[in-house]
């Protein structure tokens, strides 16, 4: 570790996401399913620090996160606030348009205004917190507060500021469908460093800025982006991982063990194919039922010999499109049920609509001879590297079908790759990966488990705060004109919008019609 990751481990660290991490459970406040959560857990755990986020509507949070020191900072939003900006342009708007587009986005001028709106609350509250510590890192993290990065430069201009986008970054010609492009862009230019999890996605961000940023002076050097003022945003690329050893602990707690016992005697004498999702479009849950279905036409023994296990975390109930897909999902587990289950034998089909706890799932991920995931386009997807480190932990062999549209197939070549789209050659895909020996599916574990052990999430955190630093240490060692905050700068116009000095004489910055001047 060089000396500027090592003092990135001291700093504390303000992380900026919508959402704060906590939930009041049955036995009282707890920490939240989901991947963010799941990925900036040990953030908190090994620095001291902050996290500004919505309260999610509940009262009494506490002060601090369970167990540790860092202190939550709730955002109160209004009821119209959650639906514009949350439901609507994050969820209808951001989420699909970022997910190549995969259900079509809805592009709502009021939802516009909101996130915007929204982003300067939460802008506003985390430039409050780093005036409380200003020797913290910023850290802002997803789509839903992309404009959070340039609100915290205007206001503290040296600033390390890191945003992580925990989604895909789609190809430039679908990003160029939304109305407020520009905007979106130079609002994520006000980090020192944007982080994403694959190469692909990084090169797409690249050439989004080149294509819709060339009118305002802005250049695409290599991986950097140089802005007028001569301040160069750094892009990584920094796959997102998981706490590795934890969930070895996990498989191998006594609790896991009574787990297991329970389940095996459930599934006596079936080869269980497993899927774990939130419940999302982009999850590619309705492809893997009906390979599942295919598989059971296909091979009428099959359907007493196995079982399919979907366990969904609900999501996004307040979403229309959510909604009607847990209708289809249950719609398509009630059919295949009705057509396959055998006289005297139990349902081939199983579907839990729940939360777990990580060690309950452990012990699914021990009894499951099989890990489906299938999503039609997943940022990173988590719940594979969970699945190999639990599968591992306890030497057995079981198998990984990875959609080769997740940003983890890059990293685990030892699965089973597959495309979810081809729903037939998806049930091939499963019938092949049930028929490798088990010495094959146990080396092809041993080896992805690796890897995730030696990728973890600390080494993660530490690689971004410290890549964090070091962009922020070369802007400080800028001559002084150049190192100011381009919204301050006089000449940066293109990155503040609606401030453009026009005796500077530069072209104006093409922007949708009907573009208003931000309100900070
Ligand atoms: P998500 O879309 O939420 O995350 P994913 O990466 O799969 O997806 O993470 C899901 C997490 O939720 C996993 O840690 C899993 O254990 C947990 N989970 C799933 N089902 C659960 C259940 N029923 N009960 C309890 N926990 C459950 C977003 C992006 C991903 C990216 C992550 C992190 O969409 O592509 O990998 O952020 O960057």
């Amino acid at each position: 570790m060089n000396e500027q990751e090592t003092a990135a481990q001291d700093r504390p660290v303000v992380a900026v996401a919508n959402r704060l991490p906590v939930h009041h459970g049955d036995k009282g406040w707890e920490l939240s399913p989901g991947g963010l959560v799941t990925a900036l857990r040990p953030v908190m755990a090994t620095h001291p620090g902050a996290w500004v986020g919505w309260d999610g509507g509940t009262k009494g949070m506490p002060p601090t996160l369970p167990d540790s020191g860092v202190r939550l900072l709730p955002i109160g939003l209004s009821a119209a606030q959650v639906r514009n900006y949350y439901h609507g342009f994050a969820n209808a708007t951001l989420w699909p348009l970022l997910h190549n587009a995969i259900e079509k986005p809805r592009f709502e001028r009021a939802w516009w205004y909101a996130y915007r709106d929204a982003n300067a609350v939460f802008g506003e509250r985390a430039a409050a917190a780093l005036d409380d510590q200003s020797d913290a890192i910023a850290w802002v993290h997803d789509y839903h507060l992309m404009l959070v990065p340039e609100l915290v430069r205007e206001r503290r201009s040296g600033q390390p500021i890191g945003f992580f986008l925990h989604v895909p970054w789609p190809s430039p010609d679908i990003f160029a469908r939304l109305p407020w492009r520009e905007q979106i862009l130079t609002g994520l230019l006000g980090a020192d460093v944007v982080a994403f999890h694959t190469d692909e996605y990084r090169g797409n961000f690249l050439r989004s800025c080149a294509r819709l940023l060339r009118d305002d002076d802005i250049e695409v050097r290599g991986d950097s982006v140089v802005l007028p003022d001569g301040r160069a945003v750094t892009t990584a690329t920094a796959p997102i991982s998981i706490d590795a050893a934890e969930f070895t602990q996990h498989a191998i707690e006594r609790e896991t063990d009574s787990d297991i016992h329970v389940l095996a005697d459930q599934f006596r004498d079936r080869t269980l194919l497993l899927g774990v999702d939130r419940l999302d479009y982009t999850k590619g849950i309705i492809e893997r039922l009906l390979a599942v279905e295919m598989l059971l036409e296909r091979n009428p023994g099959l359907r007493s010999s196995i079982a399919f296990l979907q366990i969904a975390v609900p999501s996004r109930d307040d979403v229309r499109e959510y909604r009607q897909l847990r209708s289809t999902v249950e719609q398509h587990v009630g059919r295949i049920n009705g057509l396959y289950t055998e006289p005297g034998s139990d349902v081939p089909v199983h579907y839990l609509y729940r939360g777990l706890s990580q060690q309950q799932l452990a012990a699914y991920y021990a009894l499951a001879d099989a890990l489906l995931v299938t999503p039609l386009i997943d940022g990173m997807n988590l719940v594979c590297k969970e699945y190999v480190t639990v599968q591992n932990a306890r030497g057995g062999s079981g198998v990984l079908l990875l959609s080769e549209f997740t940003g983890a197939a890059d990293e685990l070549p030892q699965a089973v790759h597959c495309n979810p789209f081809d729903v037939e050659g998806l049930s091939y895909r499963i019938e092949y990966a049930l028929g490798l020996t088990a010495d094959t599916r146990r080396e092809a574990i041993a080896a992805m488990a690796a890897h995730v052990r030696d990728y973890d999430v600390y080494r993660w955190v530490s690689d971004q705060l410290g890549e964090i630093t070091k962009a922020a240490v070369a802007v400080s060692r800028l001559p002084a004109d150049r190192a100011a905050s381009p919204c301050t700068a006089g000449g940066g116009g293109a990155l503040c919008p609606g401030r453009w000095p026009a005796a500077a004489g530069r072209p104006q910055p093409r922007r949708a019609p009907g573009w208003r001047t931000p309100r900070r």
